[in-house]
């Protein structure tokens, strides 16, 4: 299972690691793939987890997630 989320405000791959590293710390995300330049993070996921849960995680470090 794979959702994509669109999210504002990473600029570098430091922000992107931060992204990966707060998503992976969620039970059930198996993997997280993130772009800066794309304005998307992939999570990938082993059981489901809600949409709100991983908004909630990006948000608390800064970013806005736009859908
Ligand atoms: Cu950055």
């Amino acid at each position: 299972m794979e959702k994509t989320f669109k999210v504002e405000g990473m600029m570098c791959g430091g922000c992107e690691n931060r992204v990966k590293n707060a998503l992976k710390t969620i039970d059930g995300v198996e993997d997280v793939f993130a772009s800066h330049t794309d304005k998307i993070v992939k999570v990938k996921l082993s059981k489901e987890v809600d949409n709100a849960t991983i908004k909630e995680k990006i948000e608390d470090i800064g970013f806005e997630v736009k859908e």
